[in-house]
């Protein structure tokens, strides 16, 4: 391994290879240390003014990780002093930015990424970029992610509303909320996060605007003592321990959540529907002893399978529902007036300020900037409205290109950051082949691509996720495709990423 590493930084520094990085969020920053560690040169873009990505982005009310904190972290970067379970996005925003202080000199901020064109002949991308700089790169590794582009629908009227309105992911800090009639728009992940929180922040009232109700199961979020937090720190084995405890556990849920039963199982598709409903009924109860109003738990209850949308674990939300200054609408919005919103029912809800919590625009954000790669085809063209990537990482028209957290790898059940650092390994492999063959570039195989993606649709197939007749979700496009989602577990993704499969791939 040691006399690999040598040949890698080696062939690297001879023929002054260079990878362009987008983003500074986990899997930029993750990818830095990775780069570091090869003794490969690189640069960082990063559109927002400082490290941390989605975590440095959004700063609602609440906002936090619905994964506990010892999984949704770096193996290689553990920290020993989470504060809980569940941490909150400051925490995070710190543990991502301790981490990125050895790579922030690689790192330019403020500094967007719009155009990378693949020459044939020099075998490198050009980069353009919002500063009109033009960089010319060995190989681009993109960290951009599938959530960071607000989406805002258009609500009649929504230009005659006289008080503030924003997205969750455009929090204005500047704007108090204290003693205001602030309505909410969705109940996603970022609701479920911010509800509670705005409604003890001194409102007057806040109204929820529910279109569908969320499967909120209770977190049983809980404080690490100094006492356990000595362990983890001198014992990092103990660490590892509770990080792979978690991992399984939410490793189970896959099964529970995502998998259909299926009949022709004898004895065990009997049993997972068995299991499967039991859950069901167990969640169902919680919100009706939750709630003290029977019609407002009625309205909370979801009707379609969790899994099927994003299930949003919280010890709070719901029981937000039984503060007086807290309702809950389900009548559909009709449209915005200058005082408000005015619902279906014809009723009017006066608003001082309202919050979008209406999710991202995923198509928007997985083509966030223009990539013309194999004779001069785009990666944009290609994805249409059902983008796709091999393993989330590679696509046949982009020689020297990796993504992390690329279409086809959200998860709905456990880490992402555990698919993030498979895929590190996979296109850490990736360059040093390229290297060590002395080629110029590798580029997945037109028929790799096709038949894995056969491959993932066949998987997604028995999903409940998939299934269009249980609800809508933003895991899918208006067709109703699912391009989102990883369609099986996490063990099968190591398993793939494990070794770089060059025959795959086309060196040239
Ligand atoms: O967005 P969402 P989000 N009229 O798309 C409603 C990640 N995340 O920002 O369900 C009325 O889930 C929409 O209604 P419906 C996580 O992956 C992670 O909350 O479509 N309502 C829904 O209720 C998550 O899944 C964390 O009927 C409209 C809501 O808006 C993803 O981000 C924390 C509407 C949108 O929910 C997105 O979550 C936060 C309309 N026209 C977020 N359009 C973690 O903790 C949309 N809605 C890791």
């Amino acid at each position: 391994e040691k006399k690999r590493k040598d040949a890698v930084k080696q062939a690297s520094c001879e023929r002054q290879f260079k990878v362009c990085v987008i983003g500074a969020g986990f899997s930029g920053i993750g990818t830095g240390h990775v780069l570091n560690d090869m003794g490969i040169d690189y640069e960082i873009f990063e559109k927002s003014g400082d490290i941390g990505g989605t975590w440095y982005d959004n700063v609602y009310p609440g906002v936090g990780c619905d994964v506990q904190s010892h999984l949704y972290s770096f193996s290689q970067f553990l920290n020993p002093t989470w504060s809980e379970s569940f941490s909150e996005g400051p925490e995070i925003l710190e543990y991502i930015q301790k981490l990125g202080e050895p790579i922030r000199p690689k790192i330019t901020f403020n500094t967007a990424v719009v155009q990378a064109v693949w020459n044939e002949n020099l075998s490198k991308w050009a980069v353009t970029l919002s500063s009109g700089r033009v960089l010319q790169a060995d190989v681009i590794i993109t960290g951009t992610g599938l959530l960071h582009k607000p989406s805002t629908p258009k609500f009649s009227g929504a230009e005659l509303f006289e008080g503030t309105a924003f997205h969750t992911n455009q929090w204005r800090k500047d704007v108090s909320l204290s003693g205001k009639r602030v309505g909410i728009i969705g109940t996603g992940a970022s609701a479920v996060q911010a509800v509670p929180r705005i409604a003890d922040m001194g409102v007057e009232s806040l109204t929820v605007f529910q279109r569908t109700p969320t499967w909120c199961a209770p977190r049983f979020n809980f404080q690490f003592r100094g006492a356990v937090k000595f362990l983890f720190k001198y014992i990092p084995g103990l660490q590892m321990l509770y990080r792979w405890y978690l991992f399984w556990t939410y490793e189970i849920r896959f099964f529970i959540m995502f998998i259909m039963p299926s009949k022709e199982i004898p004895i065990v598709g009997w049993l997972h529907e068995k299991l499967q409903n039991y859950v069901h009924k167990l969640l169902k109860r919680h919100v009706r002893k939750v709630v003290k109003d029977p019609a407002v738990a009625e309205k909370l209850t979801p009707s379609y399978p969790m899994g099927c949308k994003r299930v949003t674990p919280s010890d709070s939300y719901l029981q937000s529902f039984n503060k007086e200054n807290v309702h809950l609408v389900t009548d559909s919005i009709k449209e915005f007036t200058n005082k408000g919103i005015k619902t279906m029912d014809e009723k009017f809800h006066d608003l001082d300020v309202i919050v979008y919590a209406t999710g991202f625009d995923l198509l928007g954000s997985v083509n966030a900037f223009e990539v013309s790669g194999v004779d001069g085809k785009t990666l944009t063209e290609d994805h249409s409205d059902e983008p796709r990537a091999y393993y989330g990482v590679s696509h046949h028209l982009c020689p020297n290109y990796f993504m992390l957290g690329g279409p086809g790898i959200v998860l709905g059940h456990n880490s992402v950051l555990f698919i993030g650092e498979c895929q590190m390994t996979y296109l850490r492999r990736g360059i040093e082949e390229l290297l060590l063959r002395g080629a110029r570039s590798v580029c997945l195989k037109e028929s790799a691509m096709d038949s894995y993606q056969e491959w993932s649709r066949n998987k997604r197939k028995n999903k409940v996720f998939d299934d269009l007749k249980f609800c809508t979700s933003w895991y899918r496009n208006s067709r109703g495709v699912n391009w989102t989602f990883w369609p099986t577990n996490l063990i099968s993704f190591w398993w793939h990423t494990s070794t770089f499969d060059s025959e795959n791939y086309n060196f040239a």
